[in-house]
């Protein structure tokens, strides 16, 4: 099984609220299209939001951790998110994809401690019966908070987690983990080796930078490989791409 994140920042145009990058998007498609007429079977995919969601959550001051209980503030964060999955969605069902949306507000929860509870059942089930589960960052439920944003990496992590992915794929807008030279690292397998080019500073983490995104996948079992849109046939055709990321603990 691969979850597959195709970043907000690679399908929208990240300049103009609201704004499709729809080439990029396009792009996209046919390579998921082209994967699954090649005889890639279970695939889940995850968007984040990009020129979506982003700026409606910040004018409300909305983040992870900080949330809200203004019901009007999470329908408009949440909408716009749906939006997004929704151009998705068409892109992929006009190349005869069986995309489905499952949104993760309906779903997911938070406990006081922010730690994310994902039910991936449904995930499971639509990808028994021959569907493509398209998920995106989005509003969750969160104890003590009220409701908070959930980012798409968040959820790669937690159905990779429970689904037992076979691989991981993130599709950015750079072509890989760059190192001080702006070259993409080859593979990564330990973050001390990677620790000098990335930084150790908190607000890389909090702001969701690449710090934050290598930790993540390395704490998970399967292979990851972070790459751009032009590598994205080549990662679902199960050839490597950009970085490959995977502890050497695991
Ligand atoms: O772009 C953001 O998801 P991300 C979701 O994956 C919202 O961080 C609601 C801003």
């Amino acid at each position: 099984m691969i979850v597959l994140k195709l970043g907000g920042s690679v399908i929208t145009d990240k300049e103009r609220p609201e704004t499709l990058d729809g080439e990029a998007l396009e792009r996209a498609a046919d390579a998921v299209a082209a994967a699954l007429d090649g005889g890639v079977d279970d695939l889940v995919i995850v968007h984040g939001g990009g020129s979506f969601g982003h700026h409606n959550a910040s004018e409300h001051g909305v983040t992870t951790t900080e949330g809200t209980r203004d019901a009007g503030a999470a329908l408009e964060i949440h909408g716009a998110m749906k939006a997004l999955n929704q151009f998705v969605l068409r892109r992929l069902l006009e190349r005869d994809v069986e995309a489905v949306p499952v949104h993760p507000f309906s779903a997911a929860h938070r406990d006081a401690a922010g730690d994310l509870e994902l039910p991936t059942g449904q995930v499971a089930t639509l990808l028994g019966e021959g569907f493509v589960p398209v998920l995106h960052g989005d509003m969750v439920a969160h104890a003590g908070s009220g409701a908070t944003v959930v980012s798409g990496d968040e959820l790669v992590a937690a159905l990779a987690r429970d689904l037992e992915a076979d691989r991981i794929g993130l599709c950015s807008t750079v072509p890989g983990v760059l190192d001080d030279d702006d070259a993409v690292i080859d593979r990564i397998a330990a973050y001390e080796d990677v620790a000098g080019v990335l930084g150790e500073s908190a607000a890389t983490d909090v702001t969701g930078g690449m710090a934050a995104k290598v930790r993540a996948l390395l704490a998970l079992e399967a292979e990851a490989s972070v790459f751009g849109l032009a590598e994205l046939d080549a990662f679902l055709r199960g050839e490597s791409a950009g970085t490959t990321i995977e502890s050497s603990e695991s």
